[in-house]
């Protein structure tokens, strides 16, 4: 009992590599890099962590990048990446994502998940 708070995720989609992308920051446009992260999917948040979490470990591992799923707008993009299966996360404070896997499959996966989670959060 008792004890510090810490950092414990309540998982959606847990542990995955995906391609992402930050394209913009509050507005500024970003050079594109993409970089391979192990991505979890909270009910509110996208955090994107560098090195794979283990499960036991999310709330004592590396801080990861957190997306802010509240009013968030998601959606497929073939505009901006020649790649395929590439998605777009716009947060309500300007930032841009680019979220892509080779896979349909896991693409899609991940896309309908954030998809509900950025729903019932924007809706709290
Ligand atoms: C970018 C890099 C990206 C590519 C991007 C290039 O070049 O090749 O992979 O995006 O295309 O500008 P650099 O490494 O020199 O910054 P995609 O893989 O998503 O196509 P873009 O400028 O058309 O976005």
């Amino acid at each position: 009992g008792g004890g510090v708070a810490v950092f414990e995720p309540l998982v959606e989609l847990n542990g995955e590599h995906l391609n992402v992308a930050k394209i913009s920051e509050s507005g500024k446009k970003q050079r594109k890099n993409w970089t391979l992260m192990w991505s979890v999917l909270t009910s509110d948040q996208m955090l994107f962590y560098k090195e794979r979490q283990q499960e036991t470990s999310l709330k004592t591992g590396s801080k990861p990048d957190v997306l802010q799923l509240c009013g968030a707008i998601i959606e497929w993009t073939t505009e901006k990446s020649s790649r395929k299966n590439v998605f777009q996360i716009r947060t309500n404070t300007g930032s841009e994502y680019l979220i892509q896997a080779d896979s349909y499959a896991t693409a899609s996966k991940w896309y309908d998940a954030i998809r509900k989670a950025v729903d019932s959060s924007t809706k709290l």
